[in-house]
């Protein structure tokens, strides 16, 4: 996962002081991966994760399982103060399969989240892994975040998933993708600009909002 940060200097700094951190949460999910998945990214263009060859799944026997990487980086880091956004925003998941999604928030402000969406919702197991990204923090499996406690949230309405991400930490969880579709997701924590915090990259698609396909 650390290509993913090659494209930016200022990117790849600050996610090398939160590697260290982050390295023992996402071992446990790589470890649950039985199959390795591609993941392809074009610069500044959708991400599509593509399954792993149906051949190798078919050789161990094992059901294909996707990983799928998202970032979430300030407003401050990408030169747009007050532009918080998911890096990418529009991404294509595979259709019937066990998708492992890893949210890295490099983004250490918390929102007043309204009380449902601090709720974790949707995922297999009904909870996230969270890993902060403070020094000598252990990864914790919750339920629900604690009001204050969270920066954003990934929710797609349609399919009633809901992920509260605290700041500055790296949240994993797996969900099962069903038939073919596309989704929208939106973050519902006021993360954005104006009075209420709800403009900006709040109602423009790319930024706190955008599409799942599910192909
Ligand atoms: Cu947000």
């Amino acid at each position: 996962m650390t290509e993913q940060q090659g494209s930016s200097g200022k990117r790849g700094s600050v996610s090398r002081s939160l590697m260290a951190g982050v390295a023992t949460g996402l071992g446990l999910a790589v470890a649950a991966s039985a199959v390795a998945a591609t993941v392809v990214y074009a610069a500044g263009g959708p991400l599509t994760v593509k399954p792993a060859p149906a051949k190798a799944a078919a050789q161990s026997g094992a059901p294909t399982t996707t990983h799928l990487y998202l970032t979430i980086e300030s407003g401050r880091m990408l030169g747009k103060p007050g532009w918080p956004q998911y890096v990418p925003a529009n991404f294509t998941v595979p259709a019937h399969s066990k998708v492992i999604v890893t949210i890295r928030n490099f983004d250490g402000g918390a929102a007043t989240i309204p009380a449902p969406y601090l709720k974790v919702q949707g995922t297999s197991s009904g909870s996230e892994q969270v890993l902060s990204a403070k020094p000598g923090a252990k990864p914790q499996t919750v339920t629900q975040l604690p009001a204050g406690g969270a920066s954003h949230t990934l929710t797609v309405g349609q399919l009633h998933l809901n992920v509260p991400v605290p700041p500055a930490s790296t949240v994993t969880f797996s969900f099962h993708t069903g038939a073919p579709g596309t989704y929208a997701w939106q973050c519902f924590a006021p993360c954005g600009t104006g009075k209420t915090g709800w403009s900006g990259p709040m109602s423009d698609n790319g930024f706190m909002r955008g599409t799942m396909t599910v192909a």
